[in-house]
């Protein structure tokens, strides 16, 4: 049996900071029939695919910051996307904000679900590798506060099964880790789909901001070859508030080669035939892992869980520190 998949990118340009929901998803569902019509069974759209990218403004009403964030899905305003895939029996990966109240606690996590044919919710990811910063820093052009606004993810990173094979999904910043691609592949992912929010301005090292193009390809193609995976990545792209996000999005072979790639910085589709016995040419072959890999010497890459979690806590004791110098 074929296990080749039409899949698409479906890039997103700009949504303004009082667009409604429903304009988001109007223009999802106008790329999910255009994709549909190119023959796709697959669609992935990019992070925070319902809203402006909101952690760039330091909200302090949090009434307001919970309007950026879903307490259900589907909701009313997302069921039609749900429907229109249903409809067209497409399979979708969305990201978006989530909020959950949990034993009297406010939760918020960065996610992305994947939607199979039939419109079911099969998959769920919350985002591991947040990017920015905790307190708002006024010497930035653009606050990114997705340290405050999300709760590190606590689900991992899981696979499921959809479409005839095994999925997988990360967000934005998580695509620039080796170790999501390879926990990913550990457990078998022949398709890793992400969506990405990522400014041209690299506030902290600005020499690298005519670089965003280059690392944003480079980290997903490394990640596919040495996994022997496919990548099928979405951005949300072009001026956005002011804030110049990059395209580029993709789908990438298990070779680490871009197929496909969008051209502008807009609404836009790009589609490509993925055949995912493919993975089998890597994993057999170089990255066959239970024959080549040697994880006897990898011991250091699951140790500094100590490490990290003091040096984030002096990092934010010290960022609250400068806020508070810069607003007293
Ligand atoms: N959304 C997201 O994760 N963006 C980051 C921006 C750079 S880090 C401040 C990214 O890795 O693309």
């Amino acid at each position: 049996m074929s296990r080749t998949i039409v899949a698409a990118t479906a890039q997103l340009g700009p949504i303004a900071r009082d667009e409604p929901r429903s304009s988001a998803v109007n223009r999802m569902i106008a790329l999910l029939e255009t994709a549909h019509h190119r023959g796709a069974e697959l669609v992935v759209f990019p992070e925070l695919a319902l809203t402006s990218f909101f952690p760039r403004w330091f909200i302090e009403d949090e009434a307001l910051l919970d309007r950026f964030y879903e307490t259900d899905m589907p909701s009313p305003d997302t069921a039609p996307l749900f429907e229109a895939a249903r409809r067209l029996g497409v399979g979708f990966y969305l990201g978006y904000a989530e909020l959950i109240r949990e034993a009297g606690a406010t939760r918020r996590f960065n996610t992305s679900i994947f939607v199979d044919q039939s419109g079911q919710i099969v998959g769920k990811y919350r985002k591991v590798h947040l990017p920015g910063h905790f307190n708002p820093e006024e010497w930035r052009a653009f606050q990114h506060l997705e340290k405050r606004y999300f709760e590190h993810g606590d689900l991992g990173f899981p696979v499921f099964e959809a479409m005839g094979g095994t999925l997988g999904m990360c967000l934005c910043n998580d695509r620039r880790w080796p170790e999501t691609f390879r926990v990913l592949g550990l457990r078998g992912a022949e398709l890793v789909m992400l969506g990405y929010n990522t400014p041209v301005h690299y506030p902290q090292a600005p020499e690298h901001d005519h670089l965003q193009d280059f690392h944003n390809h480079l980290c997903m193609q490394a990640g596919a070859y040495a996994n022997g995976n496919w990548v099928i990545a979405t951005a949300k792209a072009g001026r956005e508030e002011g804030c110049d996000l990059i395209g580029g999005s993709c789908i990438i072979t298990p070779t680490g080669e871009v197929i496909a790639r969008t051209q502008g910085l807009g609404d836009e589709i790009t589609v490509a035939e993925i055949d995912l016995d493919r993975c089998r040419e890597l994993r057999e072959n170089v990255f066959n892992f239970a024959l080549n890999r040697e994880p006897g010497d990898y011991g250091p890459i699951c140790a500094g869980a100590e490490d990290r979690d003091r040096t984030r806590a002096s990092t934010i004791a010290q960022s609250r520190l400068s806020a508070k110098g810069v607003t007293d």
